[in-house]
């Protein structure tokens, strides 16, 4: 009906008009009730050329955003038997045992993951990863995983990418048959920021289980044993890997660092065996695992365990491929790394790096070379699309043996230190960080701990406080929610305990655990749940659904409302996605098989004097009008 009142209007048809025909007649522009998918998208795009993508600079896109190459595999070939039909055929068990039978080195594929968690602040989306997903399967079939879900993807998919992280894993399952499929488990904080009942633990494990996750590393933000317990139980009652982590923070070599020295870290992968983990993960989130201290702490560990060590770092310092080779010749099973137009910096070490560095030796990964190098020319198309979420790094950079900071988070406080006026005091935000590690008495940092520590130190910065003048003002400041919680023992309790004179500043007399807080956490009540999520979202949730509003409910619900608004946006190419088009520029989107819809962009208005400007699109060869509020 929108369609034909604006054609078929007298003036329209008798040619007399000009651009205040769409300002004087605003009735032409009223939408039906239900919008038919070609508008919603064209809503979106209309948005953003108006508005703009947050945290992206608006204006037009760059000539050199163009749709990335994907390579080309002998598509009508099947895929290649992986390490997933093990699975499959002699269970986790089997899996273990067939692991400890090869001599290759074995390796995870972070690019799905970790790699742009750490590089672009978690941002790739669904299309370029669904885009190189059957090329990925047919070349990388050889790998051990790919690690491609949980950490802050599920997140931020619904956030900021206005898509569900489980339609991700279904699609991407469905493309990759073959490749055993790895997620991040924050232990009892899931793939959240805090606690949950251990009955949510063991949805959420199940269901990412049913939905295609196979191996789940799993770890505690403190390293606690017990905030890893339950997801462990879960996972292997699934019949899937647990994967527990120790997380590796100072430096074993140095005698003035006894807290986490050697037999610390021994004797906390001995406890995740007996725990039940199938293997142990030793992960380095920020890159200080250093290669002699690699090459010492694998040798301890090959002497005192009989599970499988994977090993995960990031290439912060520029020492992670060097760190790789020392771990390969101590006996290390499996490593993480990714294709190498994504490597290095806060990012894992090269794949296509390792693959050479092996090549020819007794422990040779007998992966291809030039499948990696392929992969590789796709990533290096699709990189300049998230060039924005970037953190500015130009080259590795030890300072993070003092920071300490994890890769991961590395671009996230950067965005967060931008976002509250501190970009040019960054230098100061990152020595604060180390400060504050030190009054905390030295913990581990990953997510969520590492957050705590990192709200902490922007506090500190934008209030000009010092660790002096915290002890001084404290009674009368207020300290971040994050940090509070961490002190009342949300997050576990660190080893050693907390520092008591800093914990009764910021606690104030309040309430704090001294036990593991999903034991004394009221468990979920599903049923209420969803029936409450119902009402909100006026429409029936699935068990998904109700698991992602759990996790996240705010964002949960302003995900659901953009579905309504502009539909699923998962099929609209990242370019258009994030910077809309150019004038005269046209996408083709395919909203199912056989269904195309071909957008092009004519004009953006002059602004109406309400504030709004009507964006003039054609849609399959049709004329339409957007009217968008300019909220500049
Ligand atoms: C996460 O928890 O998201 C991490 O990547 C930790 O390293
Ligand atoms: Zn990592």
């Amino acid at each position: 009906p929108f369609l034909e009142n604006v054609v078929t209007h007298t003036d329209f048809l008798s040619g007399q008009y000009d651009t205040s025909f769409i300002d004087t007649k605003p009735e032409l522009f009223r939408f039906p009730g239900s919008q038919d998918r070609g508008t919603k998208l064209l809503n979106y795009i209309g948005n953003t050329l108006v508005n703009g993508f947050p945290d992206l600079p608006k204006g037009e896109k760059k000539p050199h955003f163009e749709f990335p190459r994907i390579p080309k595999t002998p598509f009508s070939l099947p895929y290649p038997d992986g390490t997933k039909q093990i699975l499959d055929r002699e269970g986790a068990d089997g899996l273990v045992r067939w692991i400890k039978e090869q001599n290759k080195v074995l390796v995870t594929d972070t690019t799905f993951r970790d790699a742009h968690q750490s590089l672009f602040a978690t941002r790739v989306r669904s299309y370029d990863l669904v885009a190189v997903a059957e090329a990925t399967g047919k070349l990388g079939a050889d790998l051990f995983s790919l690690e491609m879900w949980g950490g802050a993807t599920f997140d931020t998919s619904m956030r900021f990418l206005r898509e569900s992280p489980w339609d991700r894993l279904q699609i991407l399952r469905q493309r990759i048959p073959n490749v055993l499929f790895q997620m991040l488990l924050r232990g009892a904080n899931a793939v959240g920021y805090t606690n949950y009942p251990d009955n949510v633990i063991k949805s959420f494990v199940k269901a990412s289980a049913e939905n295609g996750i196979d191996v789940f590393r799993i770890f505690d933000s403190l390293n606690w044993l017990p905030g890893m317990q339950t997801a462990i139980e879960a996972v292997r009652e699934t019949g899937k890997i647990a994967e527990a982590a120790i997380c590796y923070t100072g430096d074993i070599l140095d005698p003035n660092r006894t807290k986490y020295n050697l037999s610390y870290y021994v004797n906390l992968a001995k406890e995740l065996e007996k725990a039940g983990a199938h293997i142990l993960a030793i992960k380095d989130m920020a890159g200080l695992l250093k290669p002699y201290a690699a090459y010492e702490l694998i040798s301890a560990l090959k002497q005192e365990i009989g599970i499988p060590i994977h090993l995960h770092t990031h290439d912060t310092s520029g020492n992670g491929g060097a760190m790789l080779l020392k771990a390969v010749e101590a006996g290390v099973d499996i490593v993480d790394a990714c294709v190498s137009s994504v490597s290095g910096l806060t990012s894992q070490p090269s794949l296509n790096g390792l693959i050479s560095a092996l090549d020819r030796t007794p422990r040779d990964t007998g992966l291809s070379l030039a499948n990696f190098n392929k992969l590789s020319d796709y990533w290096d198309d699709v990189r300049p699309l998230y060039q924005g979420f970037e953190s500015g790094l130009k080259t590795s950079n030890t300072e993070v043996y003092v920071h300490e900071m994890p890769g991961g988070q590395y671009t996230n406080l950067h965005q967060q230190a931008k976002a509250v006026g501190l970009e040019g005091r960054w230098d100061e935000v990152k020595a604060m960080y180390a400060t504050v590690n030190h009054m905390f008495g030295d913990i581990v940092k990953v997510t969520p701990s590492s957050k705590v520590v990192g709200d902490m130190a922007l506090f500190m910065v934008q209030n000009n406080l010092t660790e002096t003048t915290i002890f001084e003002k404290g009674t009368r400041l207020d300290f971040p929610d994050s940090v509070i919680q961490f002190f009342q023992g949300y997050l576990g309790q660190p080893p050693g305990g907390f520092p008591k004179q800093l914990q009764e500043l910021i606690l104030k007399g309040r309430d704090y655990f001294t036990t593991r807080p999903g034991e004394l956490l009221a468990p979920i009540d599903f049923i209420a749940v969803k029936e409450e999520l119902a009402a909100k979202i006026s429409r029936e949730p699935s068990e998904l659904d109700v698991l992602s509003y759990i996790m996240y409910p705010q964002v949960f619900l302003q995900y659901d409302a953009s579905l309504k608004e502009y539909g699923d946006l998962s099929f609209l190419e990242t370019a258009t996605f994030f910077y809309g088009l150019r004038p005269g520029e046209e996408t083709a989107v395919s909203i199912e098989r056989g269904k195309t819809l071909i957008i092009k962009l004519i004009a953006i208005g002059t602004l109406n004097p309400d504030g709004s400007r009507i964006v003039y699109f054609e849609l399959n060869g049709q004329p339409r009008e957007i009217k968008v509020r300019d909220q500049a």
